[in-house]
């Protein structure tokens, strides 16, 4: 097959604001799309109208419309270059041989690409070489490893695989975008892609997409933060989740008949040990037909749920795509009757076989589609279920080679669209279209579903757990940094299986698991068929004592909790935070892969190894003090801190102020009230947070019924002062006991917020005498 390389520039076009490059049949076109947002649009082929583009039913990936700044390209003897007033970003371009160099507003040159194999095209597929900084690099979504991936060469292609081993790639979920220091880089293509980050050549990165336009998007700025935060306001950010998706959920597969579950539930009551949801998997169904209820093993789905929501639970319950080859099966029928399946080339309905036994898919890909699936999701509500977990939608199919739908199928109206280009896409729509359906068949309720597969922009409709885990040790090690990979990738609300899905989890590792889980912002026990219970009662009383603590200890901090979730919906920031956002300068910080930060301050050190009592744990620029003991540590530095059984290593730096409500054992809107405030002052800080708080549930919190308690706290060595002032109309906070964590001691004050609010004067709270050692108020 031939091959075409991007030699050198022979014709040049400025039209409408976008600069074309022409090298024989190839293409590249060139754009600002924001002050800090270049996209290169590469085609070898010089075709930009990718069927996808054209696709009706199709929803763009983006929820922005990219419309090209006026930017001026002054002729350089060789080449353009960018000229533009308020543009952070500079570009130059060589023109024989080619040559392209992005550089910040200061001229530092972030990444390039040079000669004629910076963009070669063969046959559909297409690549692009750059050369970067050669600083680390992370995300590309659910990845098995360490953070940074330099030195990997890695696959996008959503795919069923088990079990997890440290060289499985892919997983079930794409995610074109690489996070730098100073730079993200988006590629805006759903086909299969390779990316090569230096391991062929250590200072270059090539990525080849099978098929279409490589469509790169660059986005500069200060810091991984602020990187990250442009590249969402294009693929979008998750929404703030009803309230009850934070609790603890507990699932096994599968839970049945219904009295098993009601059991499960009151058991979880009984011993006291905080849940919210409970999920049921497949063995719910009738055969395992979509949307349907055994009916000898599940007689009265109604009342079950009512039963389950009366104990303060809410319901998710498992829909697969793969609907049952069956005529006698309305959905089946009915969706025959609309249409709605995916077809091969030959126009023939597509059939694949998975747990009914041969399955229809529906295509998702149509809008049409979409909207009737979420008409399915009305079926489920009426009976009483309150989310949807979505499985096998990467999509898996058993027993073929490639375990997904063969080449041959089409989507889209026209069934103008290759699988090779859904592929990728086709878990986020099956999401999209559950999370559209509960919105419209539940207005007034914010939708949950949990989906196994996703693309680019899957926060947008479902939290995404990591699939199946397997109960070992090293897996536990790879649930940190994976959930710290998809944080980094856009997707927030993400968890792993707590204890492990395959294989017989054991005491110790249940109990590390679920100290590592109350700090996953989806929080799920859950297991395989045929492996040993793993309930937090399955082992020992001590296992039970050490699982409800550290729940208890989740939901007190709901307040903080729900304020993290507010704050993703908002600006995409991870709730649980790799050390690299807050201290992107920092070098050791973009290796660590086993510590994180809850929100910024808050420092989380999980122990990771079977019987270690320690753990050695580093700490970036700061004064921090360990929760527990008081004990005062000066970073940077690696220290040791002590972690029996029970303990859940916390530190936290100085001016770090934690919300704690009430706790419970299910959600309520009282829960996110601050009962107390947790203020760390081992050292001067300034400090501004603030507390968000919310029916937990519905969108009047858009019309403004929310509490927003924010809290400026100063401390110069001597006196801490702290101010509060609130937004918003939903119940203010009123009183709160300040709890002052010095040096080793705490001091506790109560304080009367309303009057604080009427006059927002300042209030002098405690000051600290370094002679008595201790705080005295005033
Ligand atoms: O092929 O529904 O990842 O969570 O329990 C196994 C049964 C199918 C895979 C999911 C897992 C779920 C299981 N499913």
């Amino acid at each position: 097959m031939k091959q075409c390389q991007f030699g050198c520039i022979e014709s040049k076009t400025d039209r409408n604001r976008v600069l074309e490059l022409h090298s024989g049949t190839q293409v590249l076109q060139v754009s600002l799309c924001g002050e800090s947002v270049i996209r290169l649009r590469y085609h070898g082929l010089g075709r930009f109208d990718s069927p996808a583009a054209a696709a009706t039913g199709l929803p763009p990936l983006l929820v922005k419309e990219a419309v090209p700044l006026p930017v001026q390209w002054l002729e350089t003897p060789t080449g353009w270059k960018l000229q533009g007033n308020g543009l952070k970003v500079n570009i130059t371009i060589e023109r024989d041989p080619f040559a392209l160099t992005v550089a910040d507003s200061e001229g530092k040159v972030l990444l390039c690409q040079a000669g004629a194999g910076a963009y070669r095209q063969q046959g559909s597929r297409g690549s692009a070489t750059w050369r970067w900084d050669g600083g680390p690099i992370v995300g590309l979504g659910e990845k098995i490893g360490s953070l940074d991936k330099r030195g990997k060469r890695l696959v996008l292609w959503n795919t069923d695989e088990v079990p997890h081993l440290p060289n499985t790639d892919p997983l079930y979920q794409s995610i074109p975008w690489l996070l730098s220091r100073h730079w993200g880089l988006f590629v805006h293509n759903s086909h299969r892609t390779k990316w090569d980050l230096g391991q062929t050549q250590p200072e270059e990165l090539v990525i080849e997409a099978d098929g279409g336009p490589l469509d790169q998007w660059i986005f500069l700025g200060e810091g991984p933060q602020d990187v990250l935060t442009q590249w969402l306001e294009w693929v979008g950010k998750m929404f703030l989740p009803p309230l009850w998706a934070l609790g603890h959920h507990q699932s096994r597969y599968s839970y049945h008949p219904q009295s098993r579950v009601i059991e499960v539930a009151q058991t979880l009551r009984e011993k006291h040990i905080p849940c919210d949801v409970i999920h049921l998997d497949i063995d719910h169904m009738d055969g395992h037909r979509d949307f349907t209820w055994d009916s000898r093993e599940f007689p009265d789905p109604d009342g079950m749920n009512k039963e389950l929501h009366d104990l303060g639970y809410h319901v998710v319950g498992i829909v697969d795509p793969g609907v049952k080859q069956d005529e006698t099966y309305a959905v089946c029928a009915d969706g025959l009757a609309e249409g709605v399946f995916c077809s091969k080339e030959t126009g023939e309905v597509f059939v694949g076989d998975v747990w009914p036994g041969p399955a229809l898919f529906p295509d998702f890909a149509c809008l049409r589609v979409r909207e009737w699936w979420g008409e399915q999701q009305a079926k489920h509500l009426a009976h009483g279920l309150d989310g949807i977990w979505n499985d096998m939608n990467e999509p898996s199919v058993f027993n073929v080679p490639g375990k997904t739908f063969p080449p041959d199928v089409r989507h889209g109206e026209e069934a103008e669209l290759t699988h090779a280009e859904i592929h990728n896409r086709y878990g986020s729509l099956m999401s999209q279209a559950a999370c559209e359906g509960l919105q419209k068949f539940a207005p007034e309720k914010r939708p949950f579903v949990l989906t196994r597969a996703g693309f680019a922009g899957v926060q947008r409709h479902a939290a995404v757990w990591l699939g199946d885990n397997s109960s070992w040790w090293c897996h536990l090690a790879e649930a940190v940094s994976m959930c710290l990979n998809m944080g980094l990738s856009g997707v927030p609300f993400v968890g792993t299986d707590i204890g492990g899905f395959l294989e017989d989890s054991e005491k110790q590792l249940l109990v590390r698991w679920i100290q590592l889980g109350i700090f996953t912002p989806f929080c799920r026990n859950h297991s395989n068929i045929n492996t040993r219970a793993q309930e937090p009662w399955a082992f020992d009383k001590e296992t039970e004592n050490i699982y409800r603590q550290a729940l208890e200890w989740r939901y007190r901090l709901l307040p903080t909790f729900y304020t993290l979730f507010e704050e993703a919906s908002r600006t995409g920031n991870p709730i649980m935070r790799a050390l690299l956002l807050e201290f992107p300068d920092d070098e050791v910080a973009w290796r660590i892969n086993d510590e994180f930060l809850l929100g910024k301050d808050c420092l989380v050190a999980p122990v990771l190894q079977k019987g270690a009592r320690e753990r050695l744990v580093y700490l970036p620029a700061g004064t921090w003090q360990e929760r527990t003991t008081g004990k005062i540590f000066t970073g940077p530095a690696h220290v040791v801190v002590g972690a029996d059984l029970a303990q859940i290593p916390m530190l936290l730096r100085e001016g770090a102020i934690l919300a704690l409500g009430c706790g419970g054992e299910f959600t309520r809107p009282e829960l996110l009230s601050v009962e107390t405030l947790e203020v760390y002052a081992q050292a001067p800080f300034e400090q501004e947070t603030s507390f968000y708080a919310d029916a937990g549930e519905g969108y009047a919190y858009q019309a403004g019924e929310y509490r927003r308690l924010i809290v400026r706290g100063s401390f110069d060595g001597q006196t801490l002062t702290l101010k509060a002032e609130q937004k918003g109309n939903w119940a203010p906070q009123e009183r709160l006991q300040v709890e002052i964590h010095w040096r080793g001691t705490v001091s506790r004050q109560e304080w009367v917020l309303a009057e604080e609010f009427t006059d927002l004067a300042p209030k002098v709270l405690l000051s600290y005498d370094e002679e008595n050692a201790g705080p005295s108020f005033t």
